[in-house]
């Protein structure tokens, strides 16, 4: 999975790109040109598991994050969104909306003042107005090929596209609008803006903590009908953080009032929003977490392990995490019967540890 950051110059995108790669302990740390890179997902469950198993090692699931510039407020004061920008969010299955709230007179903003409200309907508005034109082209196209030939596709295309326009023509993104599966394989080859699932990142500096309570709830009501995920985070101070030792790092956010690092609370909001969870799988080779779509079953998840798992699938062998964790131990899960055997269509459970049995 790929997360892009974007949002305006200046609102603390690389910074908190940084954060993000620093508190990850991913590998690729610190290169100071990069823009993208892959990121462990932090996961406590995982750890315990590793100190239960002992194993040669732990392989966190992962997600690649990008930092995407390329939105730049032109002369005109709109937003333009170049095509490099637009190719590089075609490949991210969600965003991050870093909007600016922190102040710092050292850092223009390219609007001149500080308005987190302004900067998300801004976004949000340019964003529509992209879906717009291309809805209005492609049904133009559309249109013109069909007095040629009515062909299957262009037939398809038709009713959704005009169902497209009459629901951008309220001024509502693209993913407010409930498509059956039909329509979303119609418009699977297209990228629309307003479509991808999308958190705003509200970046705070570290003297306005007092205000994040009203600002989120101001933004909140703003939307009423998209139920936007807000998430605030302190990119700079949280920066300075991530290059401290884990113990020195807490010491510091536990006298500031955050328990759980932006890396945390921003992963942890997108696997809510997005349905994500985790299953493990656990053995002396390696502890691992793997991430699965809520109401995947047992065969779907064992091909995320592997194709031939799904193919081959006989049984999958379960207990929930806590359950082990209460046993302690494989064996004795199996003495108090927690150890279970599931077919195929079993879901799969947030926690699950999972060994598969397959042909
Ligand atoms: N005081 C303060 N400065 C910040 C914060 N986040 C970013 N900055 C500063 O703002 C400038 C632009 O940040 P940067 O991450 O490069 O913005 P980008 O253009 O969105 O990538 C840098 O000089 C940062 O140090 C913050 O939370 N507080
Ligand atoms: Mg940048």
């Amino acid at each position: 999975m790929q997360i892009g950051l974007i949002g305006l110059q200046n609102s603390g995108k690389t910074v908190l790109f940084k954060t993000l790669l620093n508190s990850s302990g991913s590998a690729a740390q610190g290169k100071a040109d990069q823009t993208r890179t892959v990121v462990k997902v932090p996961d406590q469950r995982l750890n315990k598991l590793t100190s239960i198993f002992n194993p040669k090692k732990q392989v966190n699931a992962t997600l690649e994050i990008d930092d995407v510039a390329g939105l730049q407020v032109g002369d005109d004061g709109k937003i333009r969104i170049t095509s490099d920008f637009l190719n590089k969010v075609k490949n991210c299955d969600a965003l991050l909306h870093v909007v600016r709230q922190f102040e710092n007179d050292a850092v223009p903003h390219p609007e001149n003042s500080i308005d987190p409200l302004r900067d998300i309907n801004f976004l949000e508005t340019e964003f529509l107005f992209s879906d717009m034109a291309m809805i209005e082209n492609r049904l133009e196209k559309i249109k013109k090929d069909m007095l040629k030939s009515k062909t299957d596709q262009l037939q398809r295309e038709l009713p959704v596209f005009t169902k497209l326009q009459e629901h951008v023509n309220k001024e509502l993104p693209i993913r407010l609008l409930s498509l059956d599966e039909n329509e979303k394989r119609t418009l699977s080859g297209y990228q629309f803006l307003t479509l991808k699932p999308m958190i705003r990142g509200i970046n705070f500096d570290e003297n306005s903590k007092d205000k994040v309570g009203s600002m989120v709830k101001q933004i909140e009501d703003s939307f009423p009908e998209h139920k936007p995920t807000i998430v605030p985070f302190f990119a700079q101070f949280e920066f300075e953080l991530s290059s401290l030792s884990k113990e020195e790092a807490e010491v510091f956010m536990q006298d500031f009032g955050i328990t759980d690092s932006a890396l945390d609370r921003i992963l942890g909001s997108f696997y809510n929003m997005l349905g994500l969870q985790s299953f493990f799988t656990v053995g002396e080779d390696e502890c691992r977490a793997w991430t699965i779509t809520k109401g995947m079953t047992a065969q779907e998840s064992a091909g995320v392990i592997h194709t031939d798992f799904y193919n081959k699938f006989i049984r999958a062998e379960v207990v929930g995490y806590e359950d082990f964790i209460n046993h302690g131990s494989i064996a004795k899960c199996k003495d108090a019967g927690a150890w279970r055997l599931e077919g195929k269509e079993y879901i799969v459970k947030d926690g699950d540890i999972l060994n598969i049995r397959h042909n």
